[in-house]
């Protein structure tokens, strides 16, 4: 065989097993659609590789692709299922049942990763078994049909068909996988019966509404509104794809250093009188002047009150918190039961049942304390037990296991990337110390003296404020500085840290070019 042809062998080997690799993802959505929805290899390979990165990658791809970042790891999967395919249809070449093998190998992995996900069904294992046999029987042809066809003598008759031969199967093995998969992930999505569920849902009206008094909006272009809408609410968690969990069958566990175990319904949650409460979230990776923090108007139960029908033993300091999918959050047991802190078990978000990336049906939120320590979503557990026996998701992850929301603020607009005339303007954003609340907020203009800016009415203390202050800008560049005071009168901390282990601090400084 000359050198060319050997190259041209090997490549359409590599094809193959490519082609193959698909034959395993599509068939296995295929199966996944069919029997266990969670129970796509993807996915679960995905997830398990989310747990087991460390910090810095995670980090890293939050920075580069925000909330893209699972669309980020899903793609980089994708492709390297198909390298290893490709490779794997080589080595089927150069040695039957080499490939084979290593199909096998990548089923008994896609297997393992499915059943050790928290919550999965003992039936996971079929999309990545069924998945590995079919693609490994489609490589065992399509490479068996290579070697008849590349063995044939150049130009033969029997050349002509054993190549039409091997590029009908290929052909119609890829195509086969990309209806199979692309079809099974759309599927899934159109019939997944829990936005349904969702839409038909009534909250319960609000035994107290949350007053907003006068004055609690400013009026300025381009400022974050007051309240977050739910579609522009940041989105962080570990899920790959979003749990699905139905309110009907739905049941929360409160256990652990309890005098009773108790068991409640989202009926029994309802029956408890919901009432409205205005917290503003915010993530520990939140950078200074990022945008991982939102205000929202909750429906909720306090947490005081559940917690309240376990009874906690003496000697608990900490509540567990888990969700379905096998996150969780530590959060200091004081923090949930002080009288003065509105912890809450939350049904409803801006006057709507929680969006199923927010948690849908129930959710933790906890007023001032970054989001990985309280704000569980899809929560299924509230375990009562101690710093020293537990650790939560993040703890073993560098993160600390106690984190207070550290008091920041933002500068909203005038922004780096949006041109901005000469004359009158308003420099405006907003600023929070949840639980404390924010006494003022400064603006310094190139250096200049720190001016107050004016601010909004706050709703409470858990919420955030808006501020604004009057600017004349001038053509040229500016640079804009801004720090808050919280109502204990500590002000802003000026050092940058980063957000490891427990939240960011620093003054944010932008520049604007004033044309
Ligand atoms: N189940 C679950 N809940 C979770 C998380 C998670 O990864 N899984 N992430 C937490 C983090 S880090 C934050 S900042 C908030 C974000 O809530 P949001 O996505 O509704 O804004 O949810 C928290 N709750
Ligand atoms: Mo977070």
């Amino acid at each position: 065989m000359s050198a060319k042809k050997r190259i041209g062998t090997i490549a359409l080997a590599a094809l193959a097993g490519a082609v193959s690799g698909g034959v395993f993802l599509g068939a296995a959505e295929l199966v996944a659609l069919l029997t266990v929805r969670d129970a796509s290899p993807i996915v679960a390979v995905g997830s398990f590789v989310i747990d087991i990165v460390p910090r810095w990658a995670k980090e890293l791809a939050i920075e580069l692709f925000g909330s893209n970042d699972k669309l980020f790891l899903l793609a980089s999967l994708g492709v390297a299922v198909f390298v290893a395919a490709a490779v794997a249809g080589v080595l089927e070449l150069w040695r039957r049942g080499v490939g084979v093998a290593l199909f096998a190998v990548a089923g008994v992995a896609a297997v393992v990763a499915t059943l050790t996900r928290a919550g999965a069904s003992p039936f996971g294992f079929l999309p990545s078994a069924v998945g590995a046999v079919a693609g490994a029987i489609v490589l065992r042809l399509l490479i068996g049909r290579l070697r008849a066809w590349r063995g044939d003598t150049a130009g033969s008759d029997a050349a002509g068909v054993d190549r039409r031969r091997f590029l009908v199967l290929t052909s119609v093995a890829a195509a086969g996988a990309l209806v199979a998969g692309v079809g099974s992930r759309l599927g899934s999505a159109a019939t997944s019966s829990i936005a349904a569920v969702r839409s038909a849902l009534r909250l319960p009206a609000p035994a107290s509404r949350l007053t907003v008094p006068a004055g609690a909006e400013l009026d300025v272009p381009g400022i974050s509104p007051l309240f977050t809408p739910n579609t522009d609410f940041y989105r962080v968690d570990t899920a790959l794809t979003v749990p699905s969990v139905d309110p009907a069958t739905w049941r929360l566990t409160i256990d652990g250093m309890v005098e009773k175990r108790v068991e409640l319904s989202f009926q029994d949650l309802v029956d408890m009188r919901p009432s409205e409460y205005g917290v503003t979230l915010t993530c520990v990776s939140n950078e200074v002047g990022g945008n991982l923090v939102g205000n929202a108007r909750w429906l909720g139960v306090p947490v005081r009150d559940i917690l309240a029908l376990a009874r906690p033993r003496r000697g608990a300091d900490m509540v567990l918190s888990r969700s379905v999918d096998g996150f969780t959050a530590s959060t200091p047991l004081d923090a949930l039961t002080d009288d003065g802190r509105d912890a809450i078990l939350a049904i409803g978000m801006n006057g709507e049942p929680l969006p199923l990336e927010h948690g849908f049906p129930v959710r933790m939120v906890v007023p001032g304390l970054y989001g990985y320590v309280s704000a569980t979503k899809w929560l299924t557990e509230l375990k009562v037990t101690t710093f020293a026996a537990d650790q939560a998701y993040w703890t073993p992850r560098g993160y600390s296991a106690k984190a207070p929301i550290k008091l920041s603020s933002r500068i909203d607009t005038p922004r780096v990337d949006k041109p901005l005339s000469a004359g009158p303007t308003k420099i405006a954003g907003v600023a929070w110390a949840q639980t404390v609340g924010i006494r003022s907020v400064e603006v310094r203009i190139d250096g200049g003296d720190w001016q107050q800016a004016k601010l909004s009415t706050p709703i409470n203390a858990d919420t955030w404020v808006q501020w604004s202050l009057d600017w004349n800008a001038t053509a040229g560049s500016h640079t804009l500085a801004v720090r808050a005071t919280d109502r204990a009168g500590r002000v802003q901390e000026q050092k940058r840290t980063p957000i490891a282990p427990d939240g960011s601090t620093g003054w944010q400084q932008t520049l604007v070019r004033v044309a």
